[in-house]
């Protein structure tokens, strides 16, 4: 019996700690929300070039952990850095000053922690377009009214997802974003 309990808090401990990957689209624009994560020790964020031009993914020098990859172009190219220091990393990319973004690293955080902290609305309140982003891919979401019915669904794959609520009768609703095992209900005000 007791074995069993060893090993299932073992289990729990490290589905608690897995390590997780993050992906930030890199192209001109990205920053803030789209170009920043929070992130537990252990973690890698890949960085993949989604158009065409030079860019690259430079720590500044107030960085926690410093890490560049060097100006590279070619879209679908790729930069991958694990952190295993608690703390904040600015970075920047070098050719491109509105593209820049902040890696925060916490202390060990749930998988599920992870999937909130990465998930972004907006605008909320929304009026004709709502905008789900996730650092980790959306597979499906569903908004429901407050008497629990579902007024739309829809599949993804990917870190963005935009609704048309256009039609929606203004009130309170609530969303769930579901990623893999994990999902997230959020309050949403349709105006
Ligand atoms: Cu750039």
């Amino acid at each position: 019996m007791k074995k069993i309990v060893l090993t299932l808090a073992l289990f729990v401990s490290l589905t608690l700690t897995a390590q997780t990957t993050f992906d930030i689209n890199w192209e001109v624009g990205a920053n803030g929300a789209a170009a920043s994560a929070t992130v537990a020790p252990g973690d890698t964020v890949r960085w993949t070039w989604t158009d065409a031009l030079p860019h690259s993914v430079t720590s500044e020098s107030g960085a926690q952990q410093a890490f560049d990859s060097g100006i590279l172009t070619g879209l679908g190219t790729e930069f991958s850095f694990t952190f295993t220091q608690l703390g904040t990393n600015d970075y920047r990319c070098d050719v491109h000053s509105n593209m820049f973004g902040t890696i925060t690293v916490e202390e060990v955080l749930s998988i599920q922690d992870k999937f909130v902290k990465s998930l972004k609305l907006y605008p909320n309140p929304a009026k004709d377009q709502l905008t789900i982003f996730s650092l980790m891919k959306i597979d499906s979401f569903e908004l429901a009214n407050v008497s629990g019915q579902r007024v739309m669904q829809g599949k993804d794959d990917g870190n963005f997802s935009m609704l048309n609520v256009s039609t929606l009768q203004p009130g309170m609703y609530f969303l769930t974003v579901t990623s893999g095992d994990l999902s997230h209900t959020t309050k949403v005000i349709i105006q």
